[in-house]
């Protein structure tokens, strides 16, 4: 066996984001640059050595190349057996499903998530930890420190492996297992859905369009919706491709617009869906009908109890800082916690772990369970699907029978993509100056009741996580949030989120845009976000 030190020079950029390490391709394919983070992985854990690690990616472009090598690295560092999936494709809920199945030590998932792919798109590399969860910022703070300081890597000189058979090889010491992911993650889902009651439900004429925008999804959404429930034809863009069919795999109703153009055309169907490059987000549409992500946790968890993997109810819920309070009312009425956390979904990790919540989500289109430590992108899909099997309701009448009895939660975000990051920089610390002050103050028909920068303290392990985002909230109920992206890869993204409540059933039909401009104008004013950032409109609504 001949393992290679080779000499190397840090990167000053390989700080993980809200979700691991996110560059251009172009970045991932200099000398060295995959490997100083790989190695800084394999430096920062702890007695790796002789364990099992799961690895696979959204298939995007360099995706296979990229595989290769972590698995000649991982060889030369010691791991003891690598559980790859076919062709190197593994959805990221499905690697956490296996990472925790197979009881592994941990995972390397290789995603950009929803940004675009393609040699002129983006790549990305994330750790996940034993419970199957993205690491916690001590761990993505270990790697980042040894990516600072690494002055060699080692790897196995050999050669490649072929991925797309599923075979048991070896690679120097190391045992290689490539594995198809699909068949356990769709066993977990038949494990915690009613798929008879949903069986029924389609062939009594339901109709469903599930979109997989040409990304991970596309064989479990087959295998699943197709196979397992019998709704022939209902996936769209299944077949995975390096780049996305050309496409932004982001599941919202401007990136899926094929989905969006059947969805709200004539004679659309019962139910539609998306889900993004890696899987684990997820957009829920209706018949002419958007769900937005903040009121679909909201309905999810005030109809748990219809779905057999829930029935005995939930310990508690959690939603990012920026999601709107929708499932807050229903965690009140409930009588459960409902925990607020930062923008991440490594922060809900502890609280998983610890029993504490059941169900989380967030207003990025993620919603996901203790089943993983992942959000998981069909798994919502299928919630959705039991919900509607057992109230033989649509999805707008389920949603607006949840606004009747709760109050509505007006929502939406603005993002301000690939802006000069000093400005942005700039916009937050002038607001971070003037929280001091503003408690109390009045603007137009709005006061002030609080504005911070959102600290939050894990309560499982008591970690602090500072300037987690801006926010300022006024005394009807209202509030607006400001945050620089931790996922983007050009300049900054500066996102506003705004919410206001409406408890009055006759006000539940305004437009989203209409219902919230004050707040957005306010949001305009108080930023002064054209000035800063040199744009008239965001990029993107949702
Ligand atoms: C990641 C995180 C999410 C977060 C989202 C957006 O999702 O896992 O928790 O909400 O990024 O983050 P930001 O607002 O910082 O760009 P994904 O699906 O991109 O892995």
């Amino acid at each position: 066996m001949n393992i290679r030190t080779v000499a190397t020079t840090p990167f000053s950029d390989q700080k993980p984001g809200t979700s691991g390490l996110r560059k251009s391709v172009t970045t991932f394919q200099q000398p060295h640059y995959l490997e100083n983070f790989v190695q800084s992985i394999f430096d920062s854990l702890k007695d790796c050595a002789g364990q099992t690690i799961v690895l696979g990616g959204d298939g995007r472009y360099y995706n296979r190349e990229a595989i290769q090598v972590i698995m000649k690295m991982a060889a030369a560092n010691g791991i003891g057996r690598i559980l790859v999936g076919k062709s190197g494709i593994m959805s990221t809920p499905a690697a956490s499903a296996i990472i925790r199945q197979y009881k592994a030590y941990g995972g390397i998932i290789l995603s950009a998530s929803h940004n675009p792919g393609g040699p002129e798109g983006d790549f990305g590399i994330k750790y996940n930890i034993t419970s199957g969860g993205p690491a916690p910022e001590k761990v993505t703070e270990a790697i980042f420190a040894h990516s600072q300081t690494i002055d060699s890597y080692k790897i196995l000189e050999a050669g490649d492996i072929n991925l797309d058979k599923l075979t048991v090889t070896r690679l120097g010491e190391m045992s290689v297992e490539v594995i198809d992911p699909v068949e356990p993650y769709a066993r977990l889902m038949e494990s915690l859905f009613d798929f008879d009651s949903i069986r029924k439900l389609i062939k009594n004429d339901f109709k469903l369009c599930v979109d997989s925008m040409h990304a991970v999804t596309g064989p479990y959404a087959k295998d699943i919706f197709e196979k397992r429930l019998g709704a022939s034809g209902a996936v769209l863009n299944g077949e995975p491709l390096p780049d996305f069919g050309g496409g932004h795999p982001d599941p919202n109703l401007v990136y899926a617009h094929d989905l969006v153009e059947i969805m709200f055309g004539d004679n659309a169907p019962d139910f539609g869906a998306a889900s993004d490059g890696d899987g684990d987000r997820n957009m829920i549409l209706g018949n002419n009908f958007f769900v937005t992500p903040s009121d679909s946790l909201a309905v999810l968890t005030a109809n748990a109890t219809l779905v057999p993997g829930y029935q005995d109810g939930l310990a508690g819920v959690a939603r990012s800082m920026p999601t709107s309070e929708a499932v807050d009312r229903v965690a009140d009425k409930l009588n459960i916690a409902c925990y607020e956390t930062p923008t991440g979904w490594k922060f809900f990790g502890n609280l998983l772990d610890a029993d504490k919540a059941t169900l989380c989500g967030e207003e990025s289109f993620g919603t996901g369970s203790n089943h993983v430590r992942e959000k998981d992108g069909l798994w919502a899909v299928l919630f959705w699907l039991n919900i509607l099997a057992a109230r033989g309701e649509s999805v707008e009448a389920i949603v607006k029978d949840h606004w009747k009895t709760y109050g509505r939660n007006y929502y939406s975000r603005h993002d301000y993509e690939e802006v000069d990051q000093e400005r942005a920089t700039e916009l937050m610390e002038r607001l971070r100056s003037r929280l001091g002050t503003m408690t109390g103050e009045q603007f137009g028909g709005y006061e002030v009741k609080y504005a911070d920068d959102f600290s939050y303290s894990d309560p499982v392990d008591g970690s602090v996580s500072k300037n987690q985002g801006i926010r300022i909230g006024f005394t009807d109920g209202s509030r607006i949030v400001f945050r620089l992206s931790g996922t983007g890869t050009k300049g900054a993204t500066l996102r506003l989120y705004v919410e206001s409540y409406e408890p009055d059933a006759s006000k539940h039909e305004l437009d989203t845009q209409l219902a919230l401009k004050p707040l957005i104008d306010l949001a305009q004013e108080i930023a002064q976000i054209k000035e800063y950032t040199q744009r008239d409109q965001p990029t993107v609504i949702t």
